[in-house]
């Protein structure tokens, strides 16, 4: 193909901008959800959705027969609750997406793409619903409005010039649904690559490393249920008050029963420390009752998880040893699992002292969270981006699927894994085909069902999809969904990267800034939402997605769609195809005019899916099989593995920084700029410091520092941050995600994983 250079590069800018808006800092909340909540949801539907309007979407969320959230993909109880089964973040989330704004041709016309870039993601966000498909000409400094087929036309031409598939990237956020995703994993493969990098590579890639190497399943072993029967739930590096919460439901719940909850985190994030329940009546009024979910808080600094793990299996061993009380479940160990005496060997020899200094958490405490453990065979962990955002994150989270197999705590009632999953369908993406590195058996089956030879190469994982662009070996990149530049790490590198493509295509349905870092030239392509009534040619449709916790289920939109240009994502993918593919055997027509029938070939594809279209009914959905739950491990057996400490040395000036979430945003999606738990208003350029490092390095409340990371001799700074004092392990700070990303070096990823290190920035700060 003739790969034209970006010749008239445009003036625009990869980052938010630097305007600052007007900090307030109060102290942290003690006590989450309760009405606070309930005025911060209401606030937001009502502002974006209208009142009445809002109102009457709620009540259909997780219910039954409406849709599934948009928010994240905690499971949803059996018995639902009739006034809201829903939270404080799921209502803005879909407040975000049923807004009566509109960006249409006309905006289009009056903000070029230079002008929108100097906008907030905030900003931009907050726009409004994408109305039309829309084209960036090379030359052009504003998007215009194109027809769908010439768009398609335009997108297979690209495709087809190109002197390899492989040259092309198709990249998938966690909301498509299973039946978009399964057609467009099988588009991408027909076309000839598994070039399909996902959001999951930057998210809990390193879970499924870590579990599929040792249980022999890359997904967690819990169901719901589980909770009600732990004795013990350790949650460690999540913040599920702000990013799942539900959760504090099910926990608060397991509480009432008996259980114990050990929070092991570098803050003391609200709603582990108290929440009030607002779905139950008393939360919604404000009652004065609150429960104090968390009985041991271990402030560990960041990724000294290590360290605490390894201290608390060696004072485990310890007690195992002297006899008296059973500790480690012998016949579990004996009958299900290879390496414990490695293992042991390996426990026997940590240096508790060492331990200790790593990880900032006290003897005492260790013992009391490795005495609970002791005491207790139903035991529960659940993680995320704090365990998974590491360099050395699969073997963390290996050493947590130690701790369970010494307890024997995998495959029985109240125990297991629970990685706790971010996008609302990012585990079923992953179990339609967006990967990769697909198994055999999984191309083995595509080629049979739909005679073609699929690629046998693996491809391109996100940081090797954007190093590709980088290098000028990819030329299209098509996204289906999310917002690729933001999301990832090194922005001003990714953008470099974005900016080498012939084209940019992304399927969206609001603004966001990788719709103004393009190639030569670039297309907007709106969608459906998930609340939205989908109509093709036989009728109502709905989709099903698959919860964190592998139960499939359908969702259904009901609302009118937010334009009458829209198309949904499946017919995005049917038109794609049939503009690009010239061989295709698959009726790409047929397909997607009943989505009964793009699930009938996943159940003749993909194991577990027997009987789809009439499980997929059922008001619960179904379970799909978990080896680690049923204890069929690979070969009978489940792996211990032997894992060192990090060494986590800092030079003199040197801090660690993790990105974290605000209460107010969905990943790269700011909803407002209030991080209420936090206490932090009406900002988002801020770092959180320990007040005794701010005394040393003569830092004052609220100054404006300068943030600045060097990595393998690359220099990069994220100018103009305000410095919150903070309860936070000393050496350790914290910045919002996406605006410190462009600190996060391209290269600083984690063993096997690939996963960028969000969590572990070595940055200065210059005062
Ligand atoms: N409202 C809302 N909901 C969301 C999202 C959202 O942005 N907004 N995002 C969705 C997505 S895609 C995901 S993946 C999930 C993310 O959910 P979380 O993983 O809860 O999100 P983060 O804000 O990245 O929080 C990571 C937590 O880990 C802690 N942490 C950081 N480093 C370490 C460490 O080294 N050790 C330990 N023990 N803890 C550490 C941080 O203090 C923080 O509490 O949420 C999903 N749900
Ligand atoms: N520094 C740092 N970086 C991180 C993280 C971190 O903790 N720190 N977290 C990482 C994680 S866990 C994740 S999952 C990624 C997230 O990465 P992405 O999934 O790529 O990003 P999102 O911000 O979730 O995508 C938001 C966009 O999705 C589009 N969208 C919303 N709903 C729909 C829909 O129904 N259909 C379609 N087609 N589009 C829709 C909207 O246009 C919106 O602007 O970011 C990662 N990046
Ligand atoms: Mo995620």
């Amino acid at each position: 193909m003739n790969k034209t250079k970006n010749t008239t590069p445009r003036k625009v800018n990869p980052l938010t901008s630097e305007k600052f808006t007007g900090l307030e800092v109060t102290s942290p909340k003690t006590v989450a959800a309760g009405i606070e909540a309930v005025k911060s949801a209401l606030h937001h539907i009502a502002k974006e959705a209208g009142m009445v309007r809002g109102n009457r979407i709620l009540l259909k969320a997780n219910q039954k027969k409406g849709f599934d959230c948009p928010g994240c993909a905690w499971p949803d109880p059996q018995t639902r609750s009739k006034i809201a089964e829903y939270c404080e973040n799921g209502a803005k989330a879909i407040a975000e997406e049923t807004t009566l704004k509109r960006v249409d041709p006309a905006f289009f016309k009056k903000h070029s793409v230079e002008e929108l870039s100097q906008w907030s993601d905030y900003e931009l966000g907050k726009s409004g619903r994408l109305t039309h498909p829309v084209l960036l000409k090379a030359d052009s400094s504003h998007y215009e409005a194109i027809s769908w087929d010439d768009a398609f036309a335009m997108i297979g031409q690209k495709l087809n010039d190109l002197d390899s598939p492989d040259e092309a990237i198709f990249y998938t956020s966690g909301r498509t649904s299973n039946e978009a995703a399964f057609m467009y994993q099988l588009f991408v493969r027909q076309f000839g690559t598994n070039n399909l990098p996902d959001c999951s590579n930057m998210c809990h890639e390193s879970s499924g490393t870590a579990l599929s190497e040792t249980l022999g399943i890359g997904k967690g072993s819990v169901t719901l249920e589980d909770f009600d029967e732990a004795e013990v739930i350790v949650v460690m590096g999540q913040n599920p008050g702000t990013n799942h919460p539900r959760m504090l439901t099910a926990l608060q719940s397991a509480k009432k029963q008996g259980a114990k909850i050990v929070h092991i985190n570098p803050l003391p994030e609200t709603g582990l420390v108290a929440f009030k329940n607002p779905q139950k009546l008393n939360g919604w009024v404000g009652s004065t009752s609150s429960s104090a979910l968390s009985d041991l808080f271990l402030q560990v600094r960041i990724n000294g998880d290590m360290a605490v793990l390894k201290a608390i299996l060696k004072l485990m061993a310890e007690q195992d040893a002297q006899g008296g009380q059973k500790v480690f479940d012998y016949e579990f160990i004996k009958q299900y699992t290879t390496g414990f005496e490695a293992f042991l060997e390996d426990i026997e020899k940590v240096n508790l002292e060492e331990c200790i200094q790593q990880s900032g958490i006290d003897k005492a405490l260790l013992e009391q969270t490795a005495d609970l453990l002791s005491r207790h065979n139903k035991i529960i962990v659940c993680w995320a981006m704090g365990l998974t955002q590491h360099e050395n994150a699969v073997g963390v989270i290996q050493q947590v699927v130690n701790l369970l197999l010494v307890k024997g705590s995998i495959g029985k009632p109240g125990a297991g894994t629970c990685p706790v999953r971010g996008h609302s369908n990012v585990q079923g993406d992953r179990t339609m085909g967006i990967w990769e590195k697909p198994s055999q058996m999984f191309l083995d089956n595509l080629a049979k069902n739909f005679s073609f030879t699929p690629p046998q190469h693996h491809g391109y994982d996100t940081v090797e999809a954007i190093k590709a662009m980088y290098e000028g070996k990819a030329h299209v990149f098509f996204a289906m969904g999310g917002n690729f530049l933001s999301a990832t790490p090194d922005t001003e590198y990714t953008a470099k990267a974005l900016q080498n493509c012939q084209l940019t295509v992304q399927v969206s349905t609001k603004l966001n800034r990788s719709h103004l870092i393009t190639g030569h030239e670039a297309l907007i392509l709106p969608c459906l939402g998930r609340t939205e009534l989908d109509m093709q040619a036989s009728g109502k449709q709905f989709v099903s997605v698959e919860n964190s916790m592998g139960v499939v289920h359908q969702s259904r939109g009901h609302l009118k769609p937010a334009s009458a240009h829209l198309l949904s994502e499946p017919m995005i993918v049917a038109k794609l195809a049939q503009a690009t593919l010239q061989n295709s055997a698959t009726d790409w027509s047929t397909l997607v005019g009943n989505y009964d029938q793009v699930r009938e070939h996943i159940e003749a594809t993909i194991p577990g899916f027997e009987q789809y279209n009439q499980r997929v009914r059922q008001p619960n959905g179904f379970h799909l099989p978990n080896v680690a739950r049923e204890r069929k491990f690979k070969n009978g057996q489940a792996f211990f593995t032997v894992h060192p400490l990090p060494q986590n040395k800092l030079a003199s000036k040197e801090f660690i920084m993790m990105t974290i979430r605000s209460h107010d945003q969905y990943n790269t999606t700011i909803y407002g700029l209030d991080d209420r738990y936090r206490g932090i208003y009406n900002e988002r350029r801020v770092v959180l410091m320990n007040r005794e490092d701010m005394q040393e390095f003569g830092i004052q409340s609220q100054q404006k520092v300068d943030l600045m990371s060097s990595y393998e001799g690359v220099e990069r700074t994220a100018p103009a941050f305000l410095v919150v004092p903070y309860d936070i392990p000393k050496r350790c700070v914290a910045t919002y995600f996406p605006e410190a990303n462009v600190l996060v070096p391209i290269d600083s990823v984690a063993f096997k994983s690939n996963t960028p290190t969000s969590k572990y920035v070595v940055v200065t700060i210059n005062a």
